[in-house]
């Protein structure tokens, strides 16, 4: 009697857990699958103790204990996740772009992917956001995040940063806005965002402001980029096998042409003068960097002062004159990451001023 009792007990326990467990697998195959791609940085960073929120080591937290770290990630989304590097992004290399662009690419060409997350060091963050956003050909969503702090230390801000990044890239309306950065609540496009603050968890900042805001699992949108990305990009990461290189030259009082004539020397396709102002250029600069475009190095015009207005085409130099090219409003480490974009796509100066006003 008690045997038989225990059998149907058990029979229909088991039938209770299969049930429970096709519900599970019902719930987990109704979210998206995102992956997320570790690269280093603060996020995966660790300090000594709980109080240093800014002395610590970048890149030391396998993807696998982050995503262990922010077990609600389930709730949001299907999370895989690969350690693509192990660096800070202060140590990016046009090499890492290429690898890490090239494997987002051909994840977002998979079925079983619906977006896909970075995370990264906050340092070059806006570079490679920018570079996916040039190349890659992909309307899933495809979002960088990285953290101020590291999970260390009080108050962290990478558990939630990840979390929201999850919660956007798996979240259908972010799709076809190009590449976003989300950090500190915010929604940024990897076009204009920019690391403004180096200590701070407020640290990143868009001149034209944010695209929306993701807050307890829902993404809220205000606008949309205005400029051409990914899917609508005449750049593609498949068909670029190497950077050019672009270095990037600095305006100041008392400048002289030294650096300049010595990054060109090194083997720059192209340099990028951050200029005062107005992309303002010293006279004593202004011989070497016209002598250098003579040899057929580019000659790019942004500024060293932050966001929120553009240089201005032939206001302070003769740029149709000296066949230069303007930034417009892209900073100089933007500027560098698109020159060198157009010149592996044969741009020569005309196409390349195009290119400026275009992306
Ligand atoms: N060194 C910084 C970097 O890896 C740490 C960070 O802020 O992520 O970019």
């Amino acid at each position: 009697m008690i045997a038989s009792l225990s059998r149907s007990l058990l029979r229909s326990m088991t039938a209770a857990l299969a049930a429970l467990g096709l519900a599970a697998a019902a719930l987990a195959a109704d979210k998206p699958q995102v992956m997320v791609l570790a690269t280093g940085g603060t996020i995966a960073g660790a300090g000594a103790q709980a109080a240093n929120s800014a002395t610590y080591q970048a890149a030391k937290v396998p993807v696998d204990k982050l995503l262990a770290g922010v077990p609600e990630l389930g709730n949001v989304a299907q999370v895989r996740g690969e350690q693509v590097f192990q660096i800070a992004s202060e140590s990016f290399t046009n090499e890492h772009l290429l690898t890490l662009a090239k494997r987002v690419a051909a994840l977002s060409k998979q079925a079983d992917v619906d977006g896909i997350v970075i995370t990264h060091g906050t340092d070059t963050l806006e570079e490679t956001a920018y570079f996916l956003h040039l190349t890659v050909r992909t309307s899933k969503p495809i979002v960088v995040v990285g953290s101020m702090r590291p999970g260390t230390a009080l108050s962290a801000d990478g558990t939630l940063n990840l979390l929201n990044a999850v919660t956007v890239a798996g979240d259908a309306s972010a799709r076809g806005k190009g590449v976003l950065v989300v950090m500190n609540d915010e929604i940024h496009t990897g076009r204009d965002v920019a690391k403004t603050v180096n200590i701070k968890t407020e640290a990143f900042k868009s001149p034209w402001g944010p695209l929306g805001m993701v807050v307890e699992g829902k993404s809220f949108w205000f606008r949309a980029p205005a400029k051409r990305h990914t899917v609508n990009s005449e750049f593609d990461i498949d068909k670029i096998t190497a950077l050019p290189s672009v270095e990037i030259a600095y305006g100041s009082g008392n400048a002289s042409d030294v650096a300049p004539r010595a990054l060109a020397a090194a083997g720059a396709k192209a340099l990028v003068y951050a200029g005062t102002g107005n992309g303002s250029v010293s006279k004593q600069v202004v011989p070497a960097l016209r002598e250098l475009r003579a040899q057929g190095v580019q000659i790019v015009r942004s500024s060293r002062v932050n966001g929120g207005g553009f240089v201005l085409r032939n206001a302070e130099q003769p740029d149709d004159q000296y066949d230069w090219v303007v930034a417009h409003d892209l900073n100089p480490q933007k500027a560098r990451i698109l020159t060198s974009v157009a010149l592996a796509a044969g741009a020569d100066s005309k196409a390349l001023q195009r290119i400026f006003l275009d992306y």
